[in-house]
């Protein structure tokens, strides 16, 4: 009898133990609902054509899912935030001196438009009101940059009235409980570095601000100032926004500040910046160690897939996201540009010093990434004549190719901006990308967002559905990407503020809160929330946070045995493993509970000696 009580303890064990893990994965898969359906099936990158080491896979976990909105939970250590930038929302208030981009607003789209721009959305004046408005809606994390004119003189010396004005915004967002994540520079060059001798040349014209090498100098003479004063209780900073934006816009096509055109001194600028950064990062590992703040630099990528199943598009893809990427993430990880652009750029593209390689490699402290879309690549051989170049395409002597059209359909549906794509599974394939190239580091998605053109009226405006899409299926797509391992530890949307968006000025509204720039002088720049502010304030506010994790029940079996763990691990993906394993430890002391409850009942109706099998667990 004894005998017989024993197969149905280990019967009823084996059975509810299956039962369980069949549920357990059900519930698993009903997490997970395809909300991109048309993506294309991953394909994999293979290694760059120069023969460097690691390969661009795209997706090494196969098909991508994305997490259906309603069901993303992320963990409650999870940042989200809101990101604005200086030029775009302060305006010119406390006598703020010029930077390249006025002199470029004003020289390209004349004075009464330049003017406008000056002012911003008066965060200047306003930011009491926009803190509060904040905090109101559960914001936590504020990502903003500093504006390097307000805060610095061409001989050096410091403005006390720009330092007490961020004294005073940093004092509010403190009294809020919202954590300031700071960027240096996003993009106002003080208009000063533009000139040798540091004073304005008689024509104006802009003769080098970033290409010039005194600025990895003065960039670092800013920075220790600003850590100085402000660097207390500021926990993230970043230290250039985008450099390949301004490379590429501002130094290479001309259409951004400060408005120069030339191949080989965007290149020259995005050396200067690699160098001011490390420079930068460098002094406040030594002289503000005690601060306690985390360093990166923001770097911008659109996700490149490959046009088509060719080794060629392949190969181009690749090419792409070294140049996309790889341009200033390579450096910062590895200590040296992507072999790819070495060998296609030659001569082009600047050499570092030892020591400046060891000053650049490990600058990072995370990985700051701004994401907003994705293109496809084709093969397109060198020369490319400008008439050919997509959407994002390159000047000479790039031979990438960015598409935002395959031959049979558009990549995602297009926003108010056309280069902006709305792609949310390229946002998954781009962290997983990093985690696989750059050797799984922790990652801060900075900046994502979308535009959405102005409807009939405010009202219509104020409810954008569109925008509470973007932000439930980009925010699936980053919660896919960390089940599969990413490391992704925070999230910010761009923008909390509509605002004056570059050589676009307040045309395009990324904004989460619109901005009225109608009406007469003194009545305008009301802000409105939209919809899209409440539906993001859940995330903020912890409505999407996972629940805390049941304590394991106290049965005397140490942790460290794990072997049930990995055996309920192999039920599920290799990379989902961990967290499997601690749901299906849960499950499994459940399913000895019921077990022995079941063994107990049974052995009682056929065996009137109940104490004999106590040590069955
Ligand atoms: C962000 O960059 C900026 O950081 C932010 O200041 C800005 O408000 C936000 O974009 C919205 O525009 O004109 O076809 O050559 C995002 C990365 C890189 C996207 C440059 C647009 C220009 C495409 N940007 N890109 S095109």
């Amino acid at each position: 009898m004894r005998r017989r009580g024993r197969e149905i303890d280990r019967a009823s064990f084996g059975a509810v133990l299956v039962a369980s893990l069949a549920l357990l994965a059900t519930a698993r898969a009903s997490d997970e609902a395809t909300l991109a359906t048309e993506h294309p099936k991953s394909r994999a990158i293979p290694s760059r054509v120069s023969g460097a080491s690691t390969s661009a896979s795209a997706d090494p976990h196969g098909a991508v899912t994305v997490l259906k909105a309603s069901n993303a939970r992320f963990p409650a250590s999870f940042a989200f935030g809101v990101a604005t930038s200086a030029w775009q929302i302060e305006g010119a208030g406390g006598k703020r001196p010029e930077s390249t981009w006025d002199a470029f607003a004003a020289a390209t789209l004349g004075r009464d438009a330049a003017a406008e721009m000056r002012r911003g959305i008066e965060f200047y004046e306003r930011y009491e009101d926009d803190v509060k408005m904040m905090s109101e809606a559960g914001v936590k994390n504020f990502k903003m940059s500093l504006s390097w004119p307000r805060l610095m003189r061409a001989d050096g010396t410091k403005r006390e009235e720009g330092f007490k004005f961020y004294e005073r915004v940093l004092g509010a967002l403190r009294k809020s409980g919202i954590e300031p994540h700071i960027t240096l520079f996003h993009w106002d060059t003080p208009i000063w570095l533009c000139f040798a001798n540091r004073t304005r040349s008689s024509n104006g014209v802009c003769e080098g601000a970033w290409a010039r090498d005194e600025v990895v100098e003065a960039f670092e003479t800013y920075a220790d100032a600003v850590f100085e004063r402000l660097g207390k209780g500021v926990k993230y900073w970043t230290t250039i926004s985008e450099p390949k934006t301004i490379c590429e816009l501002g130094y290479g096509a001309g259409m951004h500040a400060p408005g120069r055109r030339g191949v080989e001194e965007q290149l020259k600028v995005g050396h200067n910046m690699l160098l001011a950064h490390a420079r930068a990062v460098a002094l406040y590992r030594k002289k503000y160690a005690d601060l306690g703040g985390k360093l990166s630099l923001n770097l911008n990528s659109a996700w490149a897939e490959p046009a088509s199943d060719s080794m060629d598009d392949a190969t181009a893809a690749a090419n792409a996201m070294d140049e996309e990427l790889g341009w200033f993430a390579d450096p910062v990880f590895t200590g040296d540009y992507p072999r790819s652009m070495r060998s296609r750029l030659g001569y082009f593209l600047p050499q570092f010093t030892e020591e400046q390689k060891a000053q650049i490699k490990g600058s990072v402290d995370f990985f700051a990434l701004n994401h907003y879309t994705s293109y496809y690549v084709k093969h397109v051989p060198a020369p490319v004549a400008a008439s050919q170049l997509g959407i994002g395409g390159k000047p000479q002597p790039w031979e990438i190719t960015l598409f935002a059209e395959s031959s049979k359909e558009p990549i995602g549906k297009e926003a108010q901006s056309n280069w902006l794509r709305v792609v949310p599974w390229g946002l998954e394939k781009i962290l997983l990308h990093i985690k696989e190239k750059y050797d799984d580091p922790e990652i801060i998605i900075t900046e994502n967002g979308v535009d959405i053109a102005e409807k009939g009226d405010i009202a219509e405006t104020l409810d954008d559905s569109e925008r509470v899409q973007f932000i439930d299926a980009y925010l699936g797509a980053a919660r896919s990407a960390m089940r599969k391992g990413a490391k992704v530890i925070g999230y910010f949307y761009w923008s909390m503020f509509d605002n004056i968006e570059w050589v676009d000025g307040a045309s395009k509204r990324f904004g989460l809160v619109y901005i009225d720039y109608s009406g007469k002088y003194g009545q305008k720049m009301k802000r409105y929330p939209k919809k899209s502010l409440e539906h993001y304030s859940a995330y903020m506010r912890g409505e999407h946070a996972e629940e805390p994790e049941e304590p394991e029940p106290a049965l005397g079996v140490a942790r460290e045995n794990n072997a049930m763990d990995d055996m309920i691990a192999s039920f599920g993906k290799r990379s989902d493993g961990e967290a499997l394993a601690m749901r299906g430890l849960g499950v499994t002391f459940a399913c000895v509970f019921i077990a022995a409850a079941l063994a107990k009942r049974v052995r009682i109706d056929i065996d009137d000696t109940p104490n004999e099998h106590s040590g069955l667990v």
